[in-house]
């Protein structure tokens, strides 16, 4: 039997109902995260969980769970799913409410879920790489808050999909910002170079741990704007997401980058990512 968290208590997957005036459904008001699960471990959970607090008080829900409780219910959540790989999706929404796009007077409840989804890590793509479509963002100014509102993102991802492509990299005129559910790396001789963290971009939890890793290990880093034509220049290119990890990027608009393959920095930082995995997480299977 699956299991899912209902407003910090565990239940049935299949009793998990949420009423059709939630604010989630209907304005997408609230908030989500993403977390990956590696031999039954969370991966960089306290960063999500800070992140996952930060984006609900931005848009003024409060919680009312500690970080800490947060975790020790998903511990719960995992064993009892018996999740070995792959992530809890977990969502807070302002609460049910009639339907007024002001904010309810008085106390209401936020809507608190969480639950599992198996998966594998995509271990054929981390080899050989994606392909990618340009797309201008269209999306709102936000962009740092993680927001149940998506409408922009799907539209992104959905349009690279129909074109045989794994990601949309967005750019707002000449910068390019992010993917639609991923960071966007470049390397040019050797440098790193992502969006800096602003309200233009998603901060990712993948993308500062690929940071700290750079810094560790003494590969150059910069966080700031590039421009399209950077973009199209690099040696090197690659996405980071919870789910794709560090992600080659092989194509951009039918176009190889450099040779086509994977290239020497990519390589370097998945290994260095697999390694961090492996601290937090114990030993990957490949
Ligand atoms: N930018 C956007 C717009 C995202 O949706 C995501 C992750 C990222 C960047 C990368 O952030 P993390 O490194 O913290 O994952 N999106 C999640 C999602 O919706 N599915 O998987 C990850």
């Amino acid at each position: 039997m699956e299991f899912a968290l209902l407003n910090g208590n565990i239940i049935k997957r299949s009793d998990a109902k949420i009423d059709i005036e939630d604010r989630g459904y209907q304005f997408g008001d609230g908030v989500y995260e993403v977390i990956r699960i590696y031999n039954g471990r969370m991966f960089t959970i306290d960063e999500h969980l800070n992140r996952f607090l930060k984006s609900a008080e931005s848009i003024g829900i409060s919680i009312p769970f500690t970080s800490l409780q947060l975790k020790e219910l998903l511990d719960e959540l995992l064993l009892k799913n018996n999740l070995e790989t792959g992530n809890i999706y977990m969502q807070v929404t302002r609460g049910t409410a009639p339907r007024n796009h002001l904010f309810p007077s008085g106390d209401i409840m936020p809507t608190l879920v969480a639950y599992t989804i198996k998966g594998v890590r995509p271990l054929e793509s981390l080899k050989s790489g994606v392909k990618a479509i340009l797309t201008e963002d269209i999306r709102w100014l936000r962009c740092d808050i993680k927001s149940l509102n998506l409408l922009g993102n799907l539209l992104a991802k959905q349009k690279a999909s129909e074109q045989g492509c794994f990601e949309a990299i967005q750019h707002r005129g000449d910068d390019v910002t992010e993917g639609s559910s991923s960071n966007i790396f470049i390397v040019k001789n050797g440098t790193v170079i992502t969006h800096e963290s602003n309200h233009l971009i998603l901060k990712g939890i993948t993308k500062d741990v690929i940071l700290d890793i750079c810094v560790i290990n003494n590969i150059p880093v910069q966080e700031r704007t590039f421009s399209v034509a950077e973009l199209e220049e690099a040696d090197e290119v690659f996405l980071s997401s919870t789910t794709a990890e560090v992600m080659p990027v092989v194509e951009i608009n039918g176009k190889k980058v450099q040779s086509g393959v994977p290239g020497h920095t990519t390589r370097k930082l998945q290994e260095l990512f697999e390694k961090e995995i492996e601290n937090q997480c114990g030993v990957l299977l490949r």
